[in-house]
């Protein structure tokens, strides 16, 4: 099996990234043929700071490589040294419905959120999400609950694109992919906010945990978590601060969530709250502390990148080489040899 997934390098990764796609990309590295990548291209379709975009993305490498991930059972790289990406994206953009891309929440929260410029790219982003996925023929993409319509819309484009080109074939040029979400903790929420996803542009700075927060501000941001009324520990609709806490618990310590609210039967929200966040710590310090001993040698994070691209070419290339020839695209493939 092969399985890819794609992670920003915008802003601190926070807790929602962590449980909801390192850990399980960290996982899917034991289940098949694992394709991991930094999209920084996807990282420009808002305002960023170029002079901190390439150190953004070391962070985020050295985040996932701290938290697990091996270069050496994995292909991992940096989507823009691997061309095909954006050639393909606007390859499957003429099998992509306008109307499609104007549905997606995504785009809509985003969108609402720019003083200045929607950009073009912001709206097309989840043609090159598509393609990332897509080149790569993969078969699972290990992502959060709030990817579920990017990954609707990759499918929709696969199938399209499948009937359209090659409606004969007896194997489909694209593979049409299947998200893979956690069962726990596929959509963490934010602590002040427990109606709305821990996010890095949308959420609060209180209620949003990062990976790299420090042990003490980790137990503070869940000490003033927002709890509901009443004071039994239990997942319900009418208690979604609580609902959440329970859910990371779970996550963390990989549990279920009756096996928590067993946990905490006689418990206070207070003592609560103090196990969630010793939790968190206790899950996160090892991987704060192989940060540090990692981030400095950049050099090795580009040794890295370089030979996860080649690696990468190797596969996209050959896809581009059908795509191309099913769209009439460029000389045939024979002659191209
Ligand atoms: N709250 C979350 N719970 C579980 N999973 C989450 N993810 C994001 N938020 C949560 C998953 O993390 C992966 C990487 O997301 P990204 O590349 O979109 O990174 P980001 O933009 O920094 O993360 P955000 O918080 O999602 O940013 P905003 O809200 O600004 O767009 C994805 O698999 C995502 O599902």
């Amino acid at each position: 099996m092969r399985i890819f997934s794609g992670i920003q390098p915008t802003g601190r990764k926070h807790l929602g990234n962590y449980i909801g796609a390192i850990e399980p990309y960290v996982q899917h590295q034991e289940l098949g043929e694992a394709i991991y990548c930094v999209v920084d291209l996807h990282a420009t379709t808002v305002p960023y700071e170029p002079a901190r975009m390439r150190e953004s993305v070391y962070d985020t490498a050295v985040i996932l490589l701290a938290a697990g991930l091996d270069p050496e059972r994995c292909i991992f790289f940096r989507q823009s040294d691997v061309p095909e990406h954006t050639e393909l994206s606007w390859l499957l953009a003429s099998v992509t419905a306008f109307g499609d891309l104007n549905r997606m929440h995504q785009f809509k929260d985003k969108a609402g959120a720019q003083r200045d410029l929607v950009s073009a790219s912001l709206f097309t982003y989840p043609i090159l999400m598509a393609a990332d996925v897509l080149a790569y023929r993969a078969q699972q993409v290990p992502v959060g609950d709030d990817q579920r319509q990017h990954v609707e819309l990759m499918r929709d484009i696969a199938v399209r694109f499948n009937a359209r080109f090659a409606p004969d074939a007896e194997t489909p040029p694209l593979v049409v992919p299947e998200g893979a979400y956690r069962e726990i903790g596929a959509r963490i929420m934010d602590l002040q906010e427990p109606t709305r996803k821990m996010s890095t542009t949308g959420g609060t700075e209180q209620g949003t945990v990062l990976v790299l927060d420090e042990p003490k501000t980790i137990e503070r941001k869940f000490k003033r978590a927002v709890t509901d009324s009443g004071s039994e520990i239990v997942r319900s609709p009418e208690k979604p601060g609580v609902s959440n806490l329970i859910e990371i618990y779970a996550a963390v310590r990989g549990i279920g969530f009756e096996a928590v609210e067993a946990e905490f039967a006689d418990a206070r929200y207070g003592d609560f709250k103090g196990a969630v966040a010793e939790a968190v710590v206790a899950r996160l310090t090892p991987v704060q502390e192989r940060y540090s001993e990692l981030r400095a040698d950049e050099a090795r994070l580009e040794a890295i990148f370089a030979a996860g691209a080649e690696k990468a070419r190797a596969i996209t290339s050959q896809t581009l080489v059908d795509v191309r020839e099913l769209m009439g695209v460029g000389p045939r493939s024979s002659t191209r040899l």
